[in-house]
């Protein structure tokens, strides 16, 4: 199937795809948008294709980047002046987003599994409302783009970037999800030296192997550290914002290597500096988490622990240390919590497994339940994830450190005993 015939096949069976098509291509000159893209290089690639979608209906549209995930009614509130159409892309599926109709139209792009409630009255295109569908938003916002006519290599690229650190593909070990696939197969024979493996330096995103990399996971990681990766590790104030301007003004071009991408953008001086920053922390990193502790077991599976303050780069670099713990065990099976004292004094645990029985997004949620009922600020306080990769936090809640501690190792000591 070609991704052409994938996108109208998709148009016909899903509901909230066509009434998002149908939605962008009702706009007109005058009309004004509001997008709230995430803060992550998915989210942001995701609002540099929707806000070019937007514009080339003639409407104007204002993107505001916050360094938060949930939309909260008061942000929405904050930032509203008299659009008619509010686009929230990257930034979930989430239930109370309907009580934000009484105050605009409402357009959800989105591929997280939906959360706290059913979307009635919003238009939502999701395809994991239906089941779970791992892809990535900037993808969603390509097809948008695509049955609008208005997809090009800018759009293509911007599509890859947000897939690659949404892990929708890996192209430096061949995996692409399923619903990606017909995008992928016609971007690897259009962009050949985006997506080969080379031999370089491992980035982030060289988790399963470290041999090869490529250049897409290169810029994938670029963007990553550019924007603080919607965790907000910033070298900079308000970084996120930069990074979505680097992203825009950045046109694309058929680049030989990184080298020569670092040399098309606009900002070289401050991005250079940005990313040897990142660079340092990112080589300390590996050392510092020799000092984790190895706490117990949960049936084959070995858990080892981690605490530091105001540690960056914390779960990307936890997910390559994995693999490490995981050879010196003799090829155990491996679960890492990871902690942080951030310097706001939020904590922030981090969870990561090589697979086992722990499943590591219940006791992320389980753990966040046990801090709500105790602090309430269900929002700021959030967690939740994969089996194998889960997070929380509890942000500006103002929990104490020692609380959070023993709220969580009581849910950790139920759930190995359990
Ligand atoms: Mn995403």
């Amino acid at each position: 199937m070609s991704y052409a015939d994938f996108v109208s096949k998709s148009l016909a069976s899903n509901a909230g795809f066509k009434a998002a098509v149908e939605k962008i291509k009702s706009l007109k000159s005058g009309d004004k948008v509001l997008l709230f893209p995430h803060d992550d290089p998915d989210g942001l690639t995701a609002g540099a294709i929707l806000e070019t979608l937007i514009k080339s209906r003639g409407a104007s549209v204002r993107t505001v980047i916050l360094p938060t995930y949930e939309l909260s009614a008061k942000e929405l509130e904050e930032n509203l002046k008299g659009e008619n159409l509010v686009v929230i892309a990257d930034k979930g599926t989430i239930g109370y987003y309907d009580d934000y109709t009484s105050k605009a139209d409402i357009l959800v792009i989105d591929h997280h599994p939906p959360q706290s409630g059913e979307i009635n009255h919003a238009t939502v295109f999701n395809p994991s409302v239906k089941q779970y569908t791992q892809t990535s938003t900037s993808h969603i916002a390509h097809m948008i783009a695509t049955a609008l006519g208005v997809a090009d290599s800018k759009t293509d690229y911007l599509a890859l970037v947000g897939m690659k650190a949404d892990w929708a593909i890996e192209p430096a070990t061949d995996f692409v999800c399923e619903y990606c696939k017909t995008f992928y197969a016609e971007a690897l024979a259009k962009y050949p030296a985006l997506v080969a493996k080379v031999k370089a330096a491992p980035t982030m995103f060289e988790v399963k192997q470290r041999d090869v990399t490529t250049l897409l996971n290169q810029i994938g990681e670029f963007y990553f550290v550019l924007s603080g990766g919607g965790f907000q590790y910033y070298y900079e104030p308000r970084q996120n914002e930069f990074a979505y301007d680097v992203l825009k003004a950045s046109a694309f071009a058929p680049w030989k290597d990184f080298d020569g991408f670092r040399a098309s953008l606009s900002e070289k001086l401050i991005t250079a500096a940005i990313f040897e920053h990142f660079r340092q922390d990112w080589s300390n990193l590996s050392s510092l988490f020799d000092y984790s502790v190895e706490l117990g077991a949960k049936g084959n599976q070995k858990i080892y622990f981690f605490i530091g303050n105001d540690v960056r780069w914390m779960p990307m670099a936890g997910s390559v240390k994995l693999y490490d713990f995981k050879q010196r065990a003799g090829g155990a099976e491996i679960a890492f919590i990871m902690t942080n004292l951030e310097p706001g004094g939020g904590v922030h645990f981090s969870f990561r497994s090589t697979g086992g029985e722990l499943h590591l997004g219940k006791l992320a949620s389980e753990t966040a339940e046990a801090l709500i009922a105790k602090y309430g600020n269900r929002g700021v306080i959030s967690g939740g994830g994969h089996p194998v990769a889960a997070e929380c936090k509890t942000r500006a809640a103002g929990v104490p450190l020692i609380d959070a501690l023993k709220i969580f190792f009581d849910k950790l000591d139920v759930v190995i005993k359990g």
